[in-house]
């Protein structure tokens, strides 16, 4: 099958035109139970699959982060970071606007010499005390993060289930939080949901999920299934939190002036293994943030490992040349 980006597959097959004219957040949300009421909080979770806290993360603290990626992340035009998208290591690429369009995989993995303050309030805000709380009602106990990514500008996230890449040992048992670092604009590329989607099965769901049938199917069923698909504005400080069952992705943008910047982690119960790729993780290293276990991905093990580090780190431009002979080898 041909291959086709993410954004072809999700203008042509999403969203479902009323999403965009009338989007669904305000009328559903004073209906969430708060972390105040933990049995209702975690019945409501459990119902539908996803839950919204609103002011989970303070102002100051979004705005830091922002900053941070600003001064530190953003103009490292020559570095290389681990790609939410493709896997792999990869410079910026920017949309039209200068936002960074591919989200950045792993916060915890970056130089904490490059990039110290990034990656000091980025880990900071994704154990913040409210959500903390938060995912020890869910999981009745401490979460362990195991995943993270810093989104700026929209890559168009295809309709996905995220225990098709990533979960807990237990299936459906990981929860995702998507934490608006600014008040996100109705024409950014909102996040959608499919409330319940966790329940049942979808098409899909036997294929690879980095193909483009599993794309496509993913989308009609979004479009044409059953569900309804919910997309609530987010305002900065508040999160979102779903089931690795439910499946989600991002809008189109609509005007290109708007960023979506945001901070999103994956969480699973503190005494569960994960499963990456649907393999046992080899990544055994963590740091604790804020009383919160937090997994390491980067290899460290080997000096091979090391040595690619410290030159994608530190000699940026002779990482970039071995990555084109690299690709080259592979094309030719
Ligand atoms: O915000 C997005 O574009 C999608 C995020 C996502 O899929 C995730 O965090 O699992």
């Amino acid at each position: 099958m041909e291959q086709l980006c993410n954004e072809k597959i999700n203008v042509m097959r999403l969203p479902r035109e009323e999403i965009f004219l009338f989007p669904r957040n305000g009328d559903a949300c004073e209906q969430y139970p708060s972390a105040e009421q933990p049995r209702a909080f975690k019945a409501w979770f459990e119902r539908e699959g996803y839950i919204l806290v609103r002011g989970a993360v303070s102002e100051k603290l979004c705005k830091a982060g922002v900053q941070a990626f600003q001064q530190e992340v953003l103009h490292d035009r020559k570095g290389f970071f681990e790609r939410h998208a493709s896997g792999r290591y990869e410079r910026h690429v920017l949309t039209e606007s200068g936002f960074m369009k591919y989200p950045i995989m792993n916060l915890q993995d970056l130089s904490e010499k490059k990039y110290p303050k990034f990656r000091k309030f980025a880990l900071d805000l994704l154990t913040q005390k409210n959500i903390q709380r938060a995912i020890h009602i869910l999981f009745d106990e401490p979460g362990r993060m195991v995943h993270t990514m810093y989104f700026d500008g929209n890559q168009t996230t295809w309709a996905h289930r995220d225990g098709h890449y990533i979960d807990s040992q237990q299936e459906g048992k990981m929860i995702g939080v998507w934490v608006a670092a600014e008040d996100i604009h109705p024409d950014a590329g909102r996040f959608f949901i499919l409330p319940r989607s966790h329940r049942s099965a979808v098409p899909g769901e036997l294929c690879d999920p980095n193909s483009t049938d599993y794309k496509l199917r993913m989308a009609d069923f979004v479009r044409d299934g059953p569900l309804d698909c919910i997309s609530p504005l987010l305002r900065r400080g508040d999160m979102l939190m779903w089931n690795s069952q439910i499946i989600h992705g991002s809008l189109p943008t609509a005007d290109l002036r708007y960023s979506r910047r945001s901070f999103t982690a994956h969480y699973v119960p503190a005494s569960h293994k994960f499963q990456w790729n649907v393999k046992e993780a080899a990544s055994k290293r963590n740091v604790i943030i804020n009383n919160t276990e937090v997994v390491l991905h980067r290899d460290e093990a080997s000096w091979i490992g090391q040595l690619r580090n410290a030159v994608r780190d530190y000699l940026p431009g002779l990482y970039g040349v071995a990555v084109a002979w690299k690709k080259r080898g592979r094309t030719n």
